[in-house]
């Protein structure tokens, strides 16, 4: 490696948790301490692709739910290569939701595995770092009502959750969980601290293959 790789750090959560302002947060707090940082999200509205998600969740379209299911997939896999060349280059991705919002989704729907979920996903990048945002339904309704894009009401969100916690048993994952009803600054500094340490773990590290 030329120089010190950047690392792959990702938030997951339920809704109004804080993940965008945490991100966005992250992402500041970083680039003010000398280290480069970018901040994505999943699913990427921007392409081909994500133009399609985007008109699923805003329900303008329908799609057959195993089929929307591999379009996010396939939205995160047509930008590995640019995420493997920002992390070669030194730049730690800061990410707004990854596969594990692909796999607690899709398998929160009827008739649907964990397995079945997870299998597009092996072989993404790994993350170095995951840390689940964490807020009770009670303090998420607090925060507001749910929007008008798909998914979003408590009774799905509900199963959600649930899938999250399966997943976060995963130990081949470094999942941390952040209490997320806490300020917006302490919850910030609880992440930058997580992130710290990652980034310095990673930095001697190969990027790691997830699920594999
Ligand atoms: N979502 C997100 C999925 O169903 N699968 C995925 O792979 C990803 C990344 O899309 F409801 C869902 C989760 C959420 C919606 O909303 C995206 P935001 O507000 O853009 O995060």
């Amino acid at each position: 490696m030329a120089c010190k790789r950047g690392a792959l750090i990702v938030l997951e959560g339920v809704d109004k948790a804080g993940k965008t302002t945490q991100c966005k947060k992250l992402v500041q707090a970083l680039e003010m301490s000398g280290r480069p940082a970018e901040m994505m999200r999943f699913p990427d509205r921007t392409t081909t692709i994500g133009q399609l998600i985007s008109a699923y969740l805003e329900k303008k379209s329908n799609l057959e739910d195993h089929t929307v299911h591999l379009l996010f997939s396939a939205n995160r896999w047509e930008l590995v290569p640019l995420m493997k060349k920002k992390l070669e280059q030194g730049i730690t991705l800061v990410v707004d939701r990854y596969a594990f919002s692909g796999v607690a989704f899709t398998s929160a729907k009827p008739g649907f595995h964990l397995d079945w979920c997870k299998n597009p996903e092996v072989g993404l990048p790994k993350p170095d770092l995951v840390m689940f945002l964490q807020l009770n339904p009670l303090e998420a309704a607090k925060r507001g009502q749910f929007g008008e894009e798909r998914y979003e009401n408590s009774d799905f969100q509900k199963r959600v959750q649930t899938r999250f916690e399966e997943l976060r048993k995963d130990t081949t994952v470094n999942w941390k969980v952040i209490d997320a009803s806490q300020s917006v600054e302490d919850v910030h500094m609880n992440i930058q601290d997580h992130s710290l340490n990652a980034i310095n773990k990673a930095q001697d590290t190969n990027v790691g293959v997830l699920w594999q």
